[in-house]
């Protein structure tokens, strides 16, 4: 493999795959040494060469069930592997698709497959821990990242340090060692490199501080990574109401909230209701509360809390007294009867054009809530599977996906319970521990000036935002 490593290591500089000289980096640094092996699709046999020597490095191949590419060097050699070793490939964008299904990870796959990272370069190795963590979030199971080059600058240790094996062909000392023997470097040269390697170390990165950190990413990034099209919407009006406050017009008459919501309208993301305590309810209502919606640019959220088999709730949904399909933006559910649940509520939106959205329970506010442990656990997997969640209702950060939305219940700038069981935190520390939206009900309903109180939370909630993404 020696002698093959060396003649495909002078064949790469003569087609100026490496270059030396002094050159920038993407990031605006100098270096002597260039690493360009995008070149090597020009020279087919070199490419089935690199690709078929890379592959040798891998172990234990009969379990690896996919092989993904980072784009773009990687892909054509990436493709040679997949193809020369009829294990199926995976490609991971560099953004999520801005139509359609907002996939990140394209090609076919099951959770828990065996997969293996194809990388020409290594530097910090952020572009392996990217895509480490798009393939995780799909519970894709990574086993190793095979690498042309290693550069020696840091990426090994940070992707090691994030329990991922590399591999390398090269390193540039071995790489400059290959090239000096044969001639194509002068001594002075490899000295520059081994130098400047040693004194310019890429960042300490591991997969936890590496990219979409949802709690510090602002929602108009995240909106592009979401997979569902309205927790898009949400995430953008959002950002552009500058409000992340969910109010909770747990009223019982039809007049009363729509005058509150009225008021509130512009300062609000979400208008949250319970249909079913209405003592008036009826069709001009709701024209009225889709009305202000249209106007003040916010979505209505009716919190049924569906729980039942599948075909029940697709009942509950869309029939009945109610019609919820037609005209809740979004719902919430408890995942308690399985994931038969989100295909029960889809099936029940064949005939409606607008987009909807789930928010799953994944953790209650009030106190001695079942809603712990395993359940919780299943349910953020459950959330993963579908396009039609929106995000979790729950108390604590406890998913990473910067796409879902976290709404946490149980907010209130005074009081620390009720007497029946629900308990409240400040805006201050839903937000510090991961609320994107904040359900505001009692805060707001009950105070003498309900204007004053809405713009009070609002405020409140979204400095405690800007504070927690800077
Ligand atoms: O865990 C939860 C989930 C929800 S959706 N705890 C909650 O309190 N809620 C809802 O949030 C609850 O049904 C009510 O509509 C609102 C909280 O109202 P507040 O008056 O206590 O602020």
């Amino acid at each position: 493999m020696e002698s093959e490593l060396k003649n495909l290591a002078v064949m790469l500089f003569d087609v100026g795959a490496i270059k030396f000289g002094e050159f920038i980096t993407k990031v605006g640094l100098k270096t002597p040494v260039y690493i360009d092996l995008r070149v090597i699709i020009s020279y087919p046999k070199l490419l089935n060469q690199i690709s078929n020597i890379l592959w040798k490095l891998a172990d234990d191949v009969d379990k690896i069930d996919q092989i993904c590419g980072v784009p773009y060097t990687a892909l054509p050699i990436a493709t040679l592997i997949s193809v020369d070793s009829n294990i199926p490939m995976l490609i991971r964008r560099k953004e999520a698709k801005s139509y359609g299904t907002k996939k990140l990870i394209e090609g076919k796959f099951a959770a828990g497959d065996n997969t293996v990272i194809i990388e020409d370069v290594v530097t910090s190795g952020s572009s392996i821990l990217e895509t480490v963590k798009d393939l995780k979030q799909e519970s894709l199971n990574v086993t190793a990242a095979l690498v042309i080059m290693d550069r020696e600058q840091g990426g090994r240790k940070n992707i090691e340090d994030s329990g991922i094996k590399m591999k390398s062909l090269y390193t540039m000392t071995k790489l400059m060692e290959y090239l000096q023997e044969a001639g194509k470097v002068t001594q002075d040269t490899v000295d520059g490199v081994l130098k400047y390697l040693a004194e310019c170390l890429a960042p300490v990165k591991t997969l936890e501080k590496e990219g979409n950190d949802r709690l510090k990413m602002d929602f108009l990034s995240r909106s592009k990574l979401a997979k569902s099209q309205i927790a898009a919407k949400l995430l953008q009006l959002m950002d552009m109401k500058e409000t992340t406050l969910c109010l909770a017009a747990d009223l019982t008459k039809a007049d009363e909230i729509v005058d509150l919501v009225k008021l509130a309208g512009p300062h609000i993301a979400v208008l949250k209701i319970h249909v079913d305590i209405i003592e008036d309810f009826n069709q001009d209502f709701i024209n009225q509360l889709k009305n202000l919606s249209e106007k003040h640019k916010f979505l209505i959220m009716e919190d049924r809390k569906f729980g039942d088999i599948g075909n029940t709730v697709s009942l509950q949904y869309s029939k009945g007294v109610y019609k919820i399909a037609e005209w809740a933006d979004l719902i919430t559910v408890h995942p308690v009867a399985g994931p038969g649940i989100l295909d029960g509520l889809k099936n029940a939106l064949k005939n409606i054009t607008d987009e909807r959205g789930i928010f799953l329970i994944t953790e209650m506010s009030s106190k001695g809530a079942l809603t712990t442990g395993d359940y919780t656990k299943q349910t953020l997997t459950m959330a993963e599977t579908s396009d039609l969640v929106v995000g979790h209702v729950c108390q604590s950060n406890i998913f990473l996906n910067p796409g879902l939305v976290q709404l946490t219940p149980g907010v209130k700038i005074s009081k620390a319970s009720d007497d029946l069981g629900q308990q409240y935190n400040t805006p201050e520390a839903v937000v510090n521990s991961g609320a994107d939206l904040a359900v505001v009900g009692r805060g707001i309903t009950e105070a003498a000036d309900k204007l004053r109180e809405v713009i009070n939370y609002k405020n409140q909630l979204w400095t405690a935002y800007k504070n927690r993404i800077n």
